[in-house]
Order: structure tokens, then C-alpha cells, then sequence
């Protein structure tokens, strides 16, 4: 059976591309040199790909900064702002000047909007489209790639973004009329498409990806006209190579399935890890006639290794169901970390059920040799059967978690919060309009270089402590003076809120090497939760009792909600989801049992990223909020009436979860809202809500310092909504990638407004 992958991670195994791109923009090296770095990983790509047994190598996967960002250059979607950057004729340096600029922003010009790619930690670049937008072929990437590998003796299938993908992926630019939606914009489009396809198959390329990951959203299902439409035209094309239309993300449904075998195109890609339901979809179609299968059945998001007979058994059943098979990926393995054989720190039996994006390369490999020809694949078949037959190992389970958790039965729940308002009232005099922040200061490069030096060896426990301990010191100091009523300790022994509590509980691992792309040359390094969660000791207590002691204001605890610690990792398929958090949750549970003891009033559980892993199809959002509400409020009920939760969630459009936000009982929330423009508050009056909320009165995401009246106004807008008695005067998000400079003057005028507005309250 042939194979093939979707995509392959551009970052290189030691971040080559984030090193070339940031010397890059600092001026260090020259657009030739960055160019050549490209270059090179792109041909260690195809090389490795081909190397590792790949029959059908993919090419054009690799990008910059964001392949969005690549599409919508090459149709020429470049927003008027960037009109100044417009480069000559053949003039690289001035094309990637343009190019950097729409992704970072340059010279007082604001980037386009940067989102999340469906369901993942990746981050796309949203074109902006009008009805004046003039879409042509305007580059030449994916020509470009496909020649470079062609060059290299390796035929590839380019991969190209979609049109209806990339369509519903960009927003109305401001300039757009109301009601106008960019997907008019298609039949210019599919011109521009007619003749990219009629350029490479000019070059001699045989197959080209187009992928549509869009047919996974309720958005991309219900465009079954225009699907039909953009294939039939594409399809239609006398010059053109043959076409793969890739599906992941999910299921697309049988009636886009039924389209699709309709379509005059050669190949359909699905994926068959995130939508397994398509096995039978496939048969209810009565199969793809006599189309290419390209099955995923090797998972392109997460890190274990597939189940190899699993997997050989569900490539068995489709082989009647179309033309050809060929095995796949389930998506782009942009999604995973590089190479396991560059950990070498991790516990060997985790180890050994972990594949990365080079090992699951080899895994595709493996099945299409052991289709064809048993007897060759013997060895790596009979590892393989002995490896999926064992189950999780009993040294990743803990009774004792599992016994707690099913003593404690429904989740329990806290005293009616109208009831707990005087109990918190009496226990920590603040005043109207308490000041707080969202937990992190700005990390200074000595703080960074203590942790860097302790983790090393180079300093023992005791300097480490100190050095921490002295920075906590001037963060309370810095918070009395400017006058905040709820402090923080500043966080200065975390590297990451996942992490950090990763770190330190049993059942996750956490990597070296392991760098997956987040945005542009920003990468992550995701922990592995791969057991039963336990908390071996206390995570935090001692910096919070620390930061405590040096002052008579209360300080706030701060812990990672389990839906953000299982949305940042990598996380185990043997169970459910909802039951990992609870996991976690019974974890934070103890550790906030902990820190009440220790007498703290006020305790913050993050839920960054609540909305993120939201499902992308609204029929699986009720499951899914089930369970993180369900496990936030584990977490959070065990304390006293007089004890304060807190919560925290970042990034904006809270509309489709605002009533998951008031049944997470929390005290107060605090949330972006500085540019949504306090919108978030009139959701929450709709809806009723009473607790206590923090609209974040400035963007910390810029340099920007607020002006004191600037705050005002924004607290006034939200008080025309919010009892305020209820209102919290915070900024939008956590301090840390920001420096003093900027934190303290923003922090003085944030108290100097909320004081101004406290005096007016009190004058009525
Ligand atoms: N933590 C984790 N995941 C996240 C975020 C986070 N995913 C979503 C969002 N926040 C992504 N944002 C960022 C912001 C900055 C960086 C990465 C993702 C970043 N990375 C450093 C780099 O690439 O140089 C490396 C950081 C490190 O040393 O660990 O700056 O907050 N888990
Ligand atoms: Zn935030």
C-alpha cells in the first residue's frame, strides 16, 4: 500500500527556523541567509521523508511564519496598510519586509489578527477581505517548493490551503459592508487557483494537496453548495495536476462525503483518528468508486503511538471502498514534536509508547510495507502487536486517586454565592472597585537566569530561594506603593503555567527537545500527561505563604485550572478526557485545601483556556462544557464560604461561553475586555450574571501605557452594566511578557482611575 503524511513540522529539530527568523529581524543576518536556512530544512524534509520509505512526499508544507499568511499573499489578499511596503521586482529583502510586516506589524502599522487553527496550539494569521479586494497570483511558493524538491531528485505533491477553507478562515475587513461575506469573494478565487494548478502542472507535478479542514466545522458542512462548486471547477480544469482534497479535524459528514465522491477530482483524504465514524460514512456512500483513499490513521495531534494492528485492521475494511488506498497521517504533523530519540531523560516504559512526528512517519511506513508484504514487516509487526496488547502499564495508575475520586461521587458544590458575599465581606476588608492583577510580573532576565542557573546546577536550593524570595520582596513592595489592594507574589519561579504544576505532578512528563510551533517563531513545549494525576507535596504553598508574610494586604493564591493544564499538553486517550480532569482537579483541590490552611483568603484557579478547547462543532459543546465546568467546580469547592475563588480566561469572542463562565461559580472572573471593548460585559448582563467580574481595563498584549481617564471611561462603561459592588479593576492578562516600564506607570493609572471613580460612588 502506498504512503504519504499531510505536512511535516518547518521549525527544524533545533529550532533552526526560530534562530534565522529572529536574527532576521534584528537586522543580523541578510534575507539570502535566512533563504538558505529555509532551503535547507525544506530539503531535509523531503529527504528525510523519502529517506524513511514515504512514497508520495508532500512539499510547500513549509512556511515562514503561517501558511495562511502564505496563501493570502500569493492571491494577493494584502491589506491596503501595507500598501507602503509594496515590493519591487525580484527585491527579496522588500518581500519579506511586507511579508514580517502583516504577520509582526512595522513602523506604527498593525499586523492582521492572529487566531487559533481550529482546536489546536497553532496560530493562523486572518486575511482581511473586502469587495475591493482584487485577488490574482501574485507569488509563487508552492512552484517554488515543488522545484526545489524536484531538484533534489524527490517528486512531491504540493499542498495548498483550500479555497472554501481559506475563504471562511478570513474576516470581513473593516472597510467591507455589513452582511457582505468573504465567500463571494470564491469564483475570483477559484481564477487564481485555475491558474496556480496550471503552473505546477506545468512543472511536471503529478498530484497536488488541497486541503479543506474547514468541512470539519458546522461553518465548512454547511457550505455543501459552494464545496460542490469550488471542485467542480478546479476539477473541471484541462491543466492541472491530480487532485487530493484533504479533510482532518474531525468527521465532514456523509452529505460532504457524498459531494466529494461526486466531484470530478482524483483523491479524498479523512481523518480517521479524529473522525472514526467515517469507516461507516464511507460504506453509506457505497465508497469513493474508483477515487484514492488517503486514510489518517496515524494521529498527527497527539504523541503515542498508533495501534498498529488497530490501525491494519481499519485499512483492511476500507480497501473496497475505493480505487486505491494509501495510508496517512490523520493531519499535518505540524502538531508534535520532532524526534523522540532527542529525549533522553524520559522514564524508558513512556518512552516506548511515545511516537513523535519522525517516529509516526515510520509508522506510516510500517503499514504500508506490512500490507504488501507481511514477511518484510515481520520484525517491526511483532514489536509493534506486543507493544499495543499490553494496555496502560499499572505503574501509570493510582488506586488511591481512583478510589478518591469515585468516594466523592457528583461533583460537589459550594453554598449558594449570595450566602458566601458577607462570609468574604467580613473576612478581607477591601474597598469598592478592588485593584488587583491577573497573577505574573514581568520576568527579568536575572529572574530568567536564577531559574536557568538553578535547573543547571550552577546555584544550590538555597541561592535559588533566596534570589526568588528577594524578587518576591520587591514585587509586594512595588504593589504597596502604587496603592493595589489584592497582591501577588509575581510568579517569578514559573517558566510556564502549565509546566511549572507539570513539573511537580505525578503522572505528567515533560520534555527537552519537545518545540511544537505555536505562532510564528514562538514555539511551546508541551508536558505529557500519560497516568493517574496525583500531588505528591504542596506546589505553591510556600511562595504564597512567603509573599504573605511581607505583607499586611492580602495576597492571592494562583493555580492552572485542569481544562487549561489538559489543553496545553499532550494528554492520554485510554480514558476520557472529563476523567483526566478530574484527576487534576482532585489534585488542585487538595492544593487549595492547603493554601486555606495556610491562611490564604483569595485563590485564583486559571482557566486561560477555556474557549479554546471548545469543540469545533456545537453538537459536542454541551459534553465538553459538562466536564470542565464539572471539574473547575471540584477543584474550587472544598473551601470555606469566607474563602474568595478566583478565575481567570484570556482571548476574547466569550459569547458562545458566557453562561459556562457564571456556572463555574467563581467569586469573580476577570477576562479580556479591553479590546472587545467591554462587549463581554453586556453578554454577562444578558445572561443575569452576579458575581464578581475584572473587565481588564487595559491591553496588556501592547506596550502602550493607558492614561489614567482612559480607564475611567472603560470603568464607567462597565459599571452602566455591572452592580459595583461586583466590579474588579484589573488589567486584561498576566504581566509577564511585559517589562517594568511599561507595568508601572499602567498599574499607577489603573488605581489612580478606580480611586477617582470609588470617590464619585461614594458621592453618589
Ligand atoms: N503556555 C502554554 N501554552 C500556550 C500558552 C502558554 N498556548 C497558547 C498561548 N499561551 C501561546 N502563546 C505563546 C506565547 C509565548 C511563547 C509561546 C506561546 C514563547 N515561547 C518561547 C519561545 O518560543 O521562545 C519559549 C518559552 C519557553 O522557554 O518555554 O515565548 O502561555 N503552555
Ligand atoms: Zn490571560
Amino acid at each position: 500500500m502506498s504512503t504519504t503524511v499531510l505536512g511535516y513540522p518547518r521549525i527544524g529539530s533545533n529550532r533552526e527556523l526560530k534562530f534565522a527568523s529572529e536574527s532576521y529581524w534584528k537586522g543580523d543576518i541578510h534575507a539570502a541567509e535566512l533563504d538558505a536556512v529555509a532551503a535547507k530544512l525544506r530539503r531535509d524534509t523531503v529527504e528525510g521523508l523519502r529517506g524513511a520509505g514515504i512514497d508520495l512526499v508532500p512539499s510547500n508544507t513549509f512556511s515562514y511564519y503561517d501558511h495562511v499568511l502564505d496563501t493570502a499573499v500569493m492571491v494577493d489578499a494584502v491589506p491596503e496598510r501595507f500598501a507602503q511596503f509594496a515590493p519591487g521586482e525580484g527585491d527579496r529583502e522588500a518581500e519579506l519586509r511586507r511579508y514580517f510586516a502583516m504577520a509582526r506589524g512595522a513602523d506604527g502599522v498593525a499586523p492582521l489578527e492572529m487566531t487559533k487553527w481550529f482546536d489546536t496550539n497553532y496560530h493562523y494569521l486572518v486575511p482581511e477581505l473586502s469587495p475591493a479586494t482584487r485577488l490574482r497570483l501574485a507569488g509563487a511558493k508552492p512552484l517554488a517548493e515543488y522545484t526545489q524538491a524536484k531538484g533534489l531528485g524527490v517528486e512531491t505533491r504540493p499542498v495548498l490551503l483550500g479555497p472554501l477553507s481559506f475563504l471562511l478562515l478570513a474576516k470581513r475587513a473593516a472597510d467591507a459592508p455589513e452582511g457582505w461575506r468573504t465567500i463571494e469573494l470564491l469564483d475570483d478565487l477559484l481564477g487564481v487557483y485555475a491558474e496556480l494548478l496550471a503552473s505546477l502542472a506545468g512543472a511536471g507535478a503529478e498530484w497536488v494537496q488541497i486541503d479543506e479542514p474547514v468541512l470539519a466545522t458546522d461553518a465548512g458542512r454547511d457550505e455543501r453548495a459552494a464545496l460542490e462548486r469550488v471542485y467542480a471547477r478546479l476539477g473541471g480544469l484541462t491543466e492541472r495536476p491530480k487532485i487530493l482534497v484533504s479533510c482532518y479535524f474531525g468527521g465532514i459528514g456523509h452529505e460532504s462525503l457524498e459531494v466529494l465522491k461526486g466531484a470530478p477530482v482524483e483523491g479524498v483524504g479523512l481523518d480517521l483518528v479524529s473522525g472514526p465514524e467515517q469507516v461507516a460514512d464511507l460504506a453509506r456512500v457505497s465508497g469513493l468508486g474508483d477515487k484514492t483513499l488517503v486514510a489518517g490513521v496515524v494521529d498527527g495531534r497527539n504523541v503515542w503511538r498508533t495501534d498498529i494492528p488497530g490501525a491494519l485492521s481499519t485499512l483492511g475494511s476500507l480497501l473496497g471502498l475505493a480505487g486505491e488506498v494509501v495510508v496517512s497521517t490523520s493531519c499535518s504533523l505540524l502538531h508534535v514534536p520532532i524526534d523522540l530519540d532527542a529525549e533522553t531523560g524520559l522514564d524508558p516504559v513512556l518512552r516506548s509508547r511515545l511516537a513523535f512526528a519522525k517516529q509516526k512517519v515510520a509508522e506510516v511506513a510500517l503499514l504500508g510495507t506490512a500490507l504488501d508484504d507481511p514477511d518484510a514487516a515481520a520484525a517491526g509487526l511483532a514489536e509493534a502487536r506486543t507493544a499495543s496488547a499490553e494496555g496502560t502499564p499499572k505503574a501509570f495508575l493510582d488506586q488511591r486517586v481512583r478510589a478518591r475520586l469515585d468516594a466523592l461521587g457528583a461533583d460537589p458544590s459550594r453554598t449558594d454565592y449570595d450566602a458566601r458575599v458577607p462570609a468574604q465581606e467580613a473576612a478581607s476588608k477591601l474597598p469598592l472597585l478592588p485593584t488587583t492583577t491577573i497573577g505574573s510580573f514581568p520576568q527579568t532576565a536575572e529572574v530568567r537566569k536564577a531559574r536557568a542557573d538553578f535547573r543547571n546546577g550552577r546555584i544550590d536550593r538555597a541561592a535559588y530561594e533566596g534570589q526568588m524570595r528577594a524578587e518576591i520582596d520587591r514585587v509586594i513592595a512595588l504593589q504597596e506603593d502604587i496603592g493595589l489592594d489584592l497582591l501577588v507574589h509575581g510568579e517569578p519561579e514559573r517558566n510556564d503555567m502549565v509546566q511549572y504544576f507539570a513539573e511537580q505532578l505525578q503522572g505528567y512528563a515533560t520534555t527537552q527537545f519537545g518545540w511544537v510551533q505555536s505562532y510564528g517563531s514562538r514555539y511551546v513545549r508541551p508536558p505529557i500527561l500519560f497516568g493517574d494525576v496525583a500531588r505528591p507535596e504542596p506546589m505553591t504553598v510556600d511562595w504564597i505563604t512567603y509573599a504573605q508574610s511581607r505583607t499586611a494586604k492580602p495576597v492571592k493564591g494562583m493555580l492552572t485550572g485542569p481544562v487549561t493544564m489538559l489543553a496545553w499538553s499532550f494528554v492520554r486517550d485510554d480514558q476520557p478526557l472529563g476523567d483526566t480532569a478530574r484527576q487534576v482537579a482532585l489534585a488542585l483541590r487538595d492544593e487549595i485545601a492547603d493554601l486555606e490552611k495556610a491562611g490564604i483568603r483569595h485563590i485564583q484557579v486559571d482557566e486561560a483556556a477555556l474557549r479554546e478547547l471548545l469543540p469545533l462543532r456545537a453538537a459536542d459543546h454541551t459534553g465538553y462544557l459538562d466536564w470542565a465546568i464539572g471539574s473547575f467546580r471540584l477543584a474550587t469547592s472544598g473551601v470555606a464560604d469566607s474563602t474568595q475563588i478566583h478565575s481567570h480566561m484570556c482571548y476574547s469572542e466569550f459569547g458562545l461561553i458566557v453562561g459556562a463562565i457564571d456556572e463555574l461559580d467563581a467569586d469573580v472572573t476577570s477576562v479580556e475586555a479591553a479590546r472587545s471593548h467591554m462587549e463581554l460585559v453586556d453578554d454577562l448582563a444578558t445572561i443575569g450574571y452576579r458575581r464578581g467580574i475584572g473587565p481588564g481595563v487595559y491591553d496588556i498584549h501592547s506596550p502602550r501605557v493607558p492614561s489614567a481617564e482612559e480607564v475611567e471611561s472603560g470603568l464607567r462603561a462597565a459599571l452602566r452594566a455591572v452592580d459595583p459592588k461586583r466590579l474588579w479593576v484589573n488589567p486584561d492578562c498576566g504581566l509577564k511578557t511585559r517589562g517594568y516600564a511599561e507595568v508601572e506607570p499602567s498599574l499607577r493609572a489603573m488605581v489612580a482611575a478606580a480611586k477617582k471613580v470609588r470617590e464619585d460612588l461614594a458621592n453618589g
